[in-house]
């Protein structure tokens, strides 16, 4: 989604880059007056044209971002600000407009003339106020230039593609079983919330591929604890999360407590209110408990391929459910 977003020019350099483009156009004609006449035309023309091409291009290659509760948008909203967003994006298509028109105005005026200096002042005239156009957009591309900086470090998952998203405290045993599931060598993408990173991997049943995510950072330490950022960072999360696997480590070698555990299981369950949350027991081939939890080693295998059964089956109705 971040891939082809141009870069985007100052109103300075894109003043410079239309007029510049012009002021190399030069016409003749039957007579002097013609000549004058045809050169300003075409550079009002070239330069209206190079602006308004411009203003439009970044307007389509910037993400549309319509809805606001999907995951994409929340992360817009986080990292960028949407309603400064669309403003801005709004503001580059007025001023597009108005450069449009003004062109047209102009040089219909010029078309009708006989007179060198009247011809003179109309280009003058439109010079001058497409740059007043563009400097009132100034912030605008300011902005989006940097949103699109921003952009950069937004992960490269689908949003549409059922996604299990695998929860739990450091150490106890999540990339571990990221690995034993994923199809490929998960791949760690930008998340604009942790200097880790997301794990992205897929999860195949021989005719559908899903996404399997872990977010170290995110979902291993308890709601409270967090900053609003934080907080709003995972609630982003929610809307990509289809279905979440809880991993507890009852032999504790995580280094936190069962009650820990238990206590962040149940933040997270509030956060994720509405999410299909499957609690599993890690390292069972350490310890294993009478809970009735699914326990499962990704050392030994035990219970590895009920687990993967488990996932596909609920990630199936999604994809029934959701017609994504
Ligand atoms: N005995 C045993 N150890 C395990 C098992 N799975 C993981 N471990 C060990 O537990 C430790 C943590 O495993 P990870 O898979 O890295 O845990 P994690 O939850 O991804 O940890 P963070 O990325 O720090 O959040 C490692 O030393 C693993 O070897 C298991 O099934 N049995
Ligand atoms: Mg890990």
């Amino acid at each position: 989604m971040q891939r082809g977003i141009p870069t985007v020019l100052t109103s300075e350099e894109l003043m410079d880059k239309a007029f510049g483009r012009a002021s190399k156009i030069s016409k003749r004609g039957p007579t002097s007056v013609d000549g004058r006449r045809l050169t300003a035309l075409a550079r009002i023309t070239a330069s209206g044209d190079i602006v308004t091409s411009t203003l439009s291009g970044y307007v389509q290659r910037f993400p549309r971002v319509d809805k606001k509760d999907d995951f994409f948008p929340q992360l817009v909203d986080l990292v960028i600000g949407l309603d400064e967003y669309k403003k801005s994006l709004g503001a580059l298509n007025w001023a597009a407009g108005r450069v449009d028109r003004l062109k047209n105005e102009t040089l219909r005026e010029i078309r009708r003339s006989k007179d060198v200096a009247y011809i003179e002042s109309a280009r003058r005239g439109f010079y001058g106020r497409m740059t007043s156009y563009l400097k009132q957009i100034s912030g605008d591309l300011l902005f989006l230039q940097d949103a699109k900086n921003k952009f950069r470090q937004f992960p490269t998952v689908r949003p549409n593609v059922p996604t299990v998203v695998i929860a739990g405290f450091p150490n106890v045993g999540k990339s571990s079983l990221m690995r034993e599931l994923s199809t490929a060598t998960p791949e760690i993408a930008p998340y604009p919330f942790t200097t880790k990173g997301i794990v992205i991997g897929h999860i195949e049943d021989g005719w559908h591929k899903y996404q399997i995510i872990d977010t170290p950072g995110l979902l291993d330490r308890s709601f409270e604890d967090r900053n609003d950022i934080e907080k709003q960072a995972v609630l982003a999360l929610r809307y990509l999360t289809n279905v979440m696997v809880f991993m507890l480590d009852p032999s504790e070698s995580c280094g936190y407590s069962m009650e820990k555990q238990n206590a962040l299981l149940k933040s997270v369950k509030e956060g994720f209110a509405g999410v299909d949350i499957i609690v599993v027991e890690s390292k069972s081939d350490i310890i294993k408990t009478d809970s009735g939890n699914l326990h499962f080693s990704a050392h030994t295998g035990e219970n590895l391929e009920e687990l993967r059964n488990i996932i596909l089956n609920k990630l199936r109705n999604m994809a029934a459910v959701g017609n994504e």
